[in-house]
């Protein structure tokens, strides 16, 4: 396949997909969003794909939705044509997809990042919702995501302002999960995505919707639904893996079932 505003490598079970526009800071026009849903596709129905990656380049994991692109869009066509909700699709991911941000994550690319399972940053990442400054607001989850990630307080002031948030306060705020000198950052991420993609794709996937879960609906109902997968889980061959091989002081092999 070929890629012209990204770039795609598969390894260890983990596949990396880097954001390519350096023209533009990597902003996020309809042909990268609609590459970088093709890519996801591709990574999703692979077997032996466990985790995913999405990285930028040191200067820019993306300075938003392209500006240009946009500017002179009508109602109709913005609403009838509704690009960004393919955008949206990368929330809809069901294997884990880690963000790794180095310099601006603006307005959508931070949106992005806030689309994936969680955050690994350098520490010149700069995140932003500065689309006030451009006459409009947040468009593809930046109000409702960032509010839950880091609180209303900060959501707004940073939605009401636009300004930028560094990489410790990002860390302090519990918008990251950790944050690397930047020549680690990928390094960093791939380790963590290659970790993460040995272990079981059943119990990850399972994981991953649990706790997304608890965004959705009341304690009581999380709770019963973490209840109702973890008694599903023990009809995965995986399961039985785990256990047996801790039992056997063995490290565990897993294997998706689909592939046996
Ligand atoms: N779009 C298009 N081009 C961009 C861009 C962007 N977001 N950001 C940077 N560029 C381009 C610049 O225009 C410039 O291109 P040339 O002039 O060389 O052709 C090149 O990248 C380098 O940028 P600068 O010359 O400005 O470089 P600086 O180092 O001075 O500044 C910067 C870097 C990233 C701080 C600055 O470029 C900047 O502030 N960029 C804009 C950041 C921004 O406002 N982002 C938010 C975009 S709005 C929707 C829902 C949501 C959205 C859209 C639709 N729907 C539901 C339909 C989302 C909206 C947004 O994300």
């Amino acid at each position: 396949m070929q890629w012209n505003s990204i770039q795609l490598k598969q390894e260890k079970g983990v596949g990396l997909i880097t954001l390519n526009r350096p023209q533009a800071f990597n902003a996020l026009n309809s042909e990268l969003i609609q590459e970088l849903n093709q890519a996801l596709d591709l990574l999703e129905q692979d077997n032996s794909i466990g985790c995913m990656v999405i990285t930028g380049a040191e200067k820019a994991f993306a300075a938003g939705a392209d500006i240009k692109e946009m500017v002179d869009l009508s109602f109709p066509e913005i609403y009838l044509d509704d690009f960004f909700h393919l955008a949206d699709r990368v929330a809809q991911r069901r294997k884990p997809l880690i963000a790794a941000v180095s310099g601006y994550a603006l307005g959508g690319g931070c949106e992005l990042a806030l689309m994936c399972d969680f955050i690994y940053c350098a520490d010149n990442a700069k995140f932003a919702l500065p689309e006030v400054t451009l006459g409009v607001l947040p468009g593809i989850g930046g109000t409702q995501r960032l509010t839950r990630a880091i609180g209303k307080a900060k959501a707004m002031e940073m939605c009401l302002t636009g300004r930028q948030m560094g990489a410790q306060e990002a860390e302090q705020s519990g918008l990251v999960a950790q944050v690397f000198a930047k020549e680690q950052l990928l390094i960093e991420s791939l380790a963590a995505a290659e970790q993460i993609a040995q272990k079981s794709l059943t119990s990850l996937m399972m994981i991953k919707e649990s706790i997304n879960r608890s965004f959705e609906v009341s304690l009581a109902e999380g709770l019963r639904f973490e209840r109702r997968i973890f008694h599903a889980i023990f009809a995965s061959a995986e399961q039985k893996e785990g256990m047996r091989a801790f039992i056997e002081k063995r490290p565990a092999k897993f294997k998706p079932e689909s592939s046996e």
